[in-house]
């Protein structure tokens, strides 16, 4: 069996010494401390290794996918786009409902409902018609430092068990429960809720592909992680992150694989060719890209960098669109998700889903995805990487400043069981909220794609006999020099937003 070991050098390594190192950051500044190798390389018996003398560039699939086909279930949600739906001139902030008992079965988003081996009723136990009350930050909170899973030591992982044992071993309709939680996300994302606080009760409310994406989960992972902290009775307790923009952390994090016994953040329904060592593709489409390990991390770098970078200079490109009450989620002008969304975080779902089962569950469908620990793991670093943009400091790397966006508003059962009311306006800064993530390298910000500069057109620099494909006679006599100009393949050099049809 082909072993995969991630190693961390010191700057002053002699990383130009070792092959394997130089071909993986051949595009990497030198004074990068971070750097790997990837062992299995070295066995020709790995499938999912084979041998390559240059690193390719791989073409960045998901971003030209449609978007219907990203999470296994989408297409049935837009078969018929409801043309009644209201201009989001209107402005007002999305809110859920205060009447949680107004939830219903879950209903979009599914193909295969009748195969959802989750159940679909999604709706979170009523304990009392009281309102939710407005959630307040604590004063002062004692930071939770997400530790990045791959690091995070043993004693951590037993404790992480544990909280998830014991959210396991509650009483299903208890709030806090590992199905009630679970439930969470398939409420918010597969009509469950509609927009009547708001005043539009026909109209559903949804969370993805909109502005709503990145605070939503944000809030989602924030309550999860205080229930798990109660569950354990400690009030430092964070969750990890799965940390898959760095190679150290681009294989499933061990701690959720099988272990022989118990594991209760082991999921049956995974995808059971993607587990370790097989490198993790952040511009995964559903298939395979069938690349080394080595050009498989180089590619994810440039990935990342694109989607962080390059495609997100802005606000709406990497929040995603404006969605306010009024706007219809089954109407494709309001389905504007931002890069990270569209890109690595839509990936991941789908890389981890089981293929066999009828709505790739638990993690490649929305309904199901909270089922599996690892989502909320996954999701962890999805809000990490909403940290690392705004700390990049960059211009126009802001959060949106409109009332539509800070007011926007979500409930969830607290900790103690309060049904609370949250808004986005408190999730922008998480010291506040009392987290903060573990340090962990960001070896994409190195791994700019080196793009051609316009004018350096080959054809019109080089010099001697230049051949037209079409002109060249094979069998070509290997006695000379050959130059042929190929047409370049069509390359998409930025993130196009995606939108729905
Ligand atoms: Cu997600």
């Amino acid at each position: 069996m082909a072993s995969l070991s991630f190693t961390t050098l010191p700057s002053t390594s002699s990383s130009s010494k070792n092959p394997l190192f130089s071909k993986i950051f051949s595009h990497v500044k030198q004074s990068q401390r971070f750097q790997v190798s990837c062992n299995a390389a070295a066995n020709n018996n790995e499938k999912t290794v084979k041998n390559s003398e240059t690193p390719k560039l791989i073409l960045p699939k998901t971003e030209n996918v449609d978007r219907r086909n990203l999470l296994l279930g989408l297409g049935g949600l837009y078969g018929a786009a409801n043309m009644t739906s209201i201009p989001s001139a209107f402005g007002t902030p999305i809110a859920a409902p205060d009447n949680i008992s107004d939830c219903v079965t879950a209903s979009s988003n599914l193909q295969n409902s009748k195969d959802a081996v989750r159940g679909l009723a999604c709706c979170p136990p009523v304990l009392s018609s009281d309102k939710p009350k407005d959630y307040v930050l604590p004063i002062n909170p004692v930071i939770r430092v997400r530790p990045a899973a791959q690091r995070a030591s043993e004693e951590y992982i037993a404790k992480y068990k544990a909280a998830i044992q014991a959210m396991k071993d509650l009483p299903e309709d208890h709030p806090h429960s590992w199905k009630q939680q679970a439930k969470i996300h398939c409420a918010y994302c597969n009509g469950g809720y509609n927009q009547e606080q708001s005043g539009f009760p026909d109209i559903q409310l949804q969370i993805h592909n909109t502005w709503l994406f990145f605070p939503f989960h944000r809030w989602y992972l924030y309550f999860y992680e205080r229930i798990l902290g109660k569950l354990i009775k400690d009030p430092t307790f964070a969750l990890p992150y799965w940390n898959w923009d760095n190679p150290t952390g681009m294989v499933l994090p061990a701690m959720f694989e099988t272990d022989g016994k118990r594991n209760p953040i082991f999921d049956p329904y995974r995808n059971a060719t993607h587990l370790p060592p097989t490198i993790f593709e952040v511009g995964y489409n559903g298939s395979d890209s069938g690349a080394s390990c080595i050009d498989q991390i180089s590619a994810n770098l440039s990935l990342m960098y694109r989607q962080m970078i390059t495609s997100a200079p802005d606000t709406t490109t990497f929040f995603g669109g404006e969605f306010v009450a009024g706007d219809d989620p089954l109407n494709k002008e309001f389905n504007v998700a931002g890069s990270i969304e569209a890109g690595v975080h839509t990936a991941a779902h789908r890389w981890v889903g089981d293929p066999r089962m009828a709505n790739n569950e638990d993690m490649g469908n929305f309904y199901s995805a909270g089922y599996d620990p690892l989502f909320y793991v996954h999701h962890a670093n999805v809000d990490r990487m909403w940290k690392i943009w705004k700390d990049l400091g960059i211009k126009g790397h802001n959060e949106p400043t409109s009332d539509d966006w800070l007011n926007a508003s979500y409930v969830f059962y607290d900790e103690n069981e309060e049904l609370v009311r949250v808004y986005n306006k408190d999730c922008v800064n998480i010291k506040r909220m009392g987290f903060d993530y573990e340090r962990s390298e960001i070896p994409w910000l190195h791994s700019r794609p080196v793009a051609h500069a316009k004018g350096a057109n080959v054809a019109a620099k080089l010099t001697g006999i230049v051949k037209k494909v079409e002109d060249v006679k094979l069998p070509v006599k290997l006695n000379e020099i050959v130059k042929v100009l190929v047409k370049r393949p069509v390359i998409a050099d930025r993130f196009e937003m995606i939108t729905l049809p």
